[in-house]
C-alpha cells in the first residue's frame, strides 16, 4: 500500500471512530459531511453535504439568521439605525464593539455602531403584537438622532406572532421621510446565518442600491464585497487600492455607509471576497446594471498580489498594471524579511481552521506562506458550491429550508443597464485567465488526504484535537477555551481576538508573526485539563434506528 493510501484509509478509520459514538440515523447524516478530501483524474471533488439542518442536542458552531442579516451584513454600516425588533438579549449579542471597525469621514459624520437599538419585546407584546412598540422604537430614534436611514431587524417571536414589520417600516418612512425598511430574519428562518445573508443581500438591493446615479471621481471604480472589516482588515486593504488609484466605490460592508451603496450601482467591477455572504449581491448587480464580478482574496500577501493583477487585468490599462507592479513590490521586501525570521520557526507545523463561510478556506493560504499544512478544515453553513465550487450550482437540490428564502426575479434596469464590458472582450480576458462569476470553492484549493468537515461538533473538534494533536487550532469563541484547554494554540478567525488587521500586505506580517508566537509558545504544553484529571463518565449508544 502506497504511503498516499495509507494516509486515506487512516483518515477513514478517524472518521468512522467519530461517526461510531452516534446513533445510527445521525451517523448517516455527519458521514455526507466529514470527507476526506481526494480529486479524480478532472480534478473532481467528492460531493459534500452541506447548507442541512444541524440535528438538535449536536453542539453546532452555527449561529442563527438574523446573526447573518444584522449582525454581519447590515452590523457594519456606520450611518444606519438599526433596530432589533425582539427580545433585549438577541439585541444584546449582537452588539458590534470592537469586531467590526469604521471610520467615518469626518468627525461630525455619524457612528451609531458603538450603540444597541432594541425594542425590548416583553411577554405583553407577544401577547398582544409589537406593532405599537415598534413605531415608537422608530420615532424616539428618529427623534434623538435624526438619521439618514433606519432598519429593522425580525427576531424569532416577531415572526411567530406575526407582526408585519413591513407595514410599520412603510408606514414610518412616509412619516418621517427619511429611508426605513426591514428584514424578516427571524433566527428560525433557513438553518444557519447564511440564509440572513440572502435576506440581508434582498433588502439593501431592494431598498438602497440605485438610490443615487451620481458618478464619482475615479478611472477604475470597483465594489469590494463581503470585506467587514474584521480587525481593521478594510483599513489595510483601503491603503493598497489607493496606492494603486484603485477607487473603493462602496464595500459589502466593511467600514461602509448608506450612501456607499446607494450608489454602489455606478461601480464599474465587484470584487468578491467572501463568497458565501454576498455572492446574492453581485449577480443581482450584473443583472440589473451590468457590472461583471470577479473573486478575489487579499487574505495572505501572494494572495493580495494576485488579487490585484486581476483588477488591473480587468480594465486593461497599462498604466493601471505598472502602478499595480510597483506597489506589489514595494511591499513584498517586507513581507519576504518576516517571512525569513518567521518562517523557520512555522514550517511542517499542522493547523485546522473551522470558520463560517470564506475565511476557513483563505486562511490557508496565509498558513501556506508559512509553510504550514491545513489538516482538515470546514464551513460553519457554506454550500456545496463554496465546498466544490459554483460549476455545481446547477445540481444543487432545493429543499424545503432553502425555498423559505427569497429569491428576488431582477431584470435589466430600463434605463441604467450599462454592460461594462461587451461579450467579446469578456471572452478575451476569460480566455488570457481571467475567470467571471466564478468560484473554485475549498475542496479543490485543499491537498488530498485532508479532512473536510462541514458544521462540526462540539465532540468532532474534540475528537481531531485528540487525535491530531494540531499545533494551531482556528476557530470561535464558543471553542476557544475547551481547545486551550485541551493544550493547543486557538486563533479566533471571526473577530481575531485583540489582533489583526491579517489581510493585506502588513496584514499577512502581523499574522505571520502572531502565528509564530503561538505555534512556538510551550505554555499550552504544561496544561493539564480537568477531564484528563478526573475520570470521565462516557456511553454509547446501545440501540439502532
Ligand atoms: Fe463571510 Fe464573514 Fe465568513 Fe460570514 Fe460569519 Fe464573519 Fe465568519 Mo464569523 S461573512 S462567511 S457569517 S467571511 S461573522 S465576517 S467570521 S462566521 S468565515
Amino acid at each position: 500500500m502506497s504511503d498516499e493510501k495509507n494516509t486515506a484509509a487512516k483518515l477513514e478509520k478517524i472518521k468512522a471512530e467519530i461517526l461510531a459514538k452516534y446513533p445510527t440515523k445521525v451517523a448517516r447524516k455527519r458521514a455526507k459531511q466529514i470527507l476526506v478530501n481526494r480529486k479524480d483524474s478532472t480534478g473532481k471533488v467528492p460531493e459534500v453535504g452541506a447548507n442541512m439542518r444541524t440535528v438538535p442536542g449536536i453542539i453546532t458552531q452555527r449561529g442563527c439568521s438574523y446573526a447573518g442579516c444584522k449582525g454581519v451584513v447590515l452590523g457594519p454600516t456606520r450611518d444606519i439605525v438599526n433596530i432589533t425588533h425582539g427580545p433585549v438579549g438577541c439585541a444584546y449579542y449582537s452588539w458590534l464593539t470592537r469586531r467590526n471597525q469604521t471610520r467615518p469621514e469626518s468627525e461630525t459624520d455619524e457612528n451609531f455602531m458603538t450603540y444597541c437599538f432594541t425594542t425590548d419585546m416583553q411577554e405583553e407584546h407577544i401577547v398582544f403584537g409589537g406593532e405599537k412598540k415598534l413605531k415608537q422604537a422608530i420615532q424616539e430614534a428618529y427623534d434623538l438622532f435624526h438619521p439618514k436611514a433606519i432598519s429593522v431587524f425580525a427576531t424569532c417571536p416577531v415572526g411567530l406572532i406575526g407582526d408585519d414589520i413591513h407595514a410599520v417600516t412603510r408606514e414610518m418612512k412616509e412619516k418621517l421621510g427619511i429611508n426605513v425598511f426591514a428584514f424578516s430574519c427571524e433566527g428560525y428562518k433557513g438553518v444557519s446565518q447564511s440564509a440572513g445573508h440572502h435576506i440581508a443581500n434582498n433588502g439593501i438591493f431592494t431598498h438602497v442600491v440605485g438610490l443615487d446615479d451620481t458618478i464619482g471621481k475615479g478611472k477604475f471604480r470597483i465594489n469590494l464585497l463581503g470585506e467587514y472589516n474584521i480587525g481593521g482588515d478594510s483599513f489595510e486593504i483601503e491603503r493598497i487600492l489607493d496606492a494603486c488609484g484603485i477607487t473603493l466605490v462602496s464595500t459589502y460592508s466593511g467600514n461602509s455607509s448608506i450612501d456607499h451603496f446607494a450608489n454602489s450601482h455606478t461601480a464599474d467591477l465587484n470584487a468578491i471576497m467572501c463568497h458565501r455572504s454576498i455572492n446574492y449581491m453581485a449577480e443581482m448587480m450584473e443583472t440589473k446594471f451590468g457590472i461583471p464580478w470577479i473573486k478575489v482574496n487579499f487574505i495572505g500577501a501572494e494572495s493580495t498580489a494576485k488579487s490585484l493583477r486581476k483588477i488591473a487585468q480587468y480594465f486593461e490599462d497599462e498604466e493601471l498594471k505598472a502602478r499595480v507592479e510597483e506597489v506589489i513590490a514595494a511591499e513584498m521586501p517586507a513581507v519576504k524579511v518576516s517571512l525569513e525570521k518567521v518562517k523557520p520557526r512555522c514550517e511542517g507545523k499542522r493547523a485546522m481552521l473551522f470558520v463560517g463561510g470564506s475565511r476557513a478556506h483563505h486562511y490557508q493560504d496565509l498558513f501556506a506562506e508559512l509553510g504550514m499544512e491545513t489538516l482538515a478544515a470546514g464551513y460553519e453553513f457554506g454550500h456545496r458550491d463554496d465546498y466544490e465550487g459554483r460549476k455545481v450550482l446547477p445540481s444543487i437540490k432545493v429543499d424545503a429550508d432553502s425555498r423559505n428564502i427569497e429569491e428576488l426575479h431582477i431584470t435589466p434596469d430600463a434605463k441604467r443597464y450599462v454592460p461594462r464590458k461587451d461579450e467579446e472582450s469578456l471572452k478575451k480576458l476569460e480566455n488570457e485567465g481571467l475567470a467571471f462569476r466564478e468560484y473554485e470553492g475549498l475542496m479543490p484549493d485543499m491537498k488530498e488526504n485532508t479532512l473536510v468537515i462541514d458544521d462540526i461538533s462540539h465532540f468532532e473538534t474534540e475528537k481531531l484535537i485528540e487525535m491530531f494533536k494540531p499545533d494551531i487550532f482556528c476557530a470561535g469563541i464558543k471553542e476557544k477555551y475547551a481547545i486551550q484547554k485541551s493544550g493547543i494554540p486557538m486563533k479566533q478567525l471571526h473577530s481575531y481576538d485583540s489582533g489583526g488587521p491579517y489581510a493585506g500586505f502588513k496584514g499577512a506580517i502581523n499574522f505571520y508573526e502572531e502565528i509564530e508566537r503561538m505555534v512556538n509558545a510551550k505554555v499550552w504544553s504544561y496544561i493539564t485539563p480537568p477531564w484528563a484529571a478526573e475520570p470521565e463518565l462516557s456511553a454509547n449508544y446501545a440501540w439502532v434506528a
